[in-house]
């Protein structure tokens, strides 16, 4: 599981760097669990993927790891989209829109081809939890929890995007409380169980 921490409380200045609390809190696989998080370790090393920004035939999984995951979750969708300042146009706006909490309809998948980033979720107490993924992570956040995405510090994810039929990528900001979504991952995550 990639390395993951409690953000201080307030406002971040600078949303690349590590922000992490002094001293550092860090968040067990268990909590990211409890959260609806799961996580696979592949080699993306092992293998060839295009190199820049586009759609990818799932059907083309090279990786007989990557394969097994397609058909036992049924994922029916990919493209592969490189953040880096001269390979994504408008970079500066679309890194801050991806940082602006939010949540999705579905699930969001991603596995890490290269480079490295953030991956922010919101923790059962609303705090924010941050997640260092790299290359070889393969994630998914479920759907209606709060979360963000930015690049770190060396400005660089290569990734690809997994989705169960049509991609639908719409973020709905927060606050989206009555959001479908959001109600059924209340109930499944933050409710007490009884
Ligand atoms: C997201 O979910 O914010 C993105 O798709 C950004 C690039 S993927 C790591
Ligand atoms: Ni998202």
């Amino acid at each position: 599981w990639p390395e993951a921490w409690l953000m201080p409380d307030g406002e971040c200045e600078n949303q690349k760097a590590p922000n992490k609390c002094e001293p550092n809190v860090a968040v067990s696989v268990e909590e990211l669990q409890a959260l609806g998080i799961n996580y696979w370790k592949l080699d993306a090393g092992a293998y060839e993927y295009p190199a820049i920004s586009v759609p990818w035939d799932p059907s083309d999984a090279v990786d007989p790891k990557l394969s097994q995951l397609r058909d036992d979750r049924g994922y029916s969708y990919a493209d592969i989209i490189t953040v880096h300042p001269e390979k994504l146009p408008d970079y500066d706006n679309k890194v801050k829109a991806f940082f602006e909490e939010h949540i999705h309809d579905a699930e969001e998948i991603r596995y890490i081809l290269g480079g490295s980033g953030y991956f922010d979720v919101r923790d059962k107490s609303d705090k924010w939890v941050r997640i260092h993924i790299k290359a070889g992570d393969l994630m998914t956040l479920p759907e209606g929890i709060y979360h963000r995405f930015t690049v770190d510090e060396d400005d660089c994810i290569h990734a690809m995007r997994l989705f169960k039929g049509q991609p639908v990528w719409t973020p709905f900001n927060r606050p989206q409380e009555e959001h479908e979504s959001r109600v059924k991952y209340v109930k499944e995550f933050l409710e007490e169980k009884k």
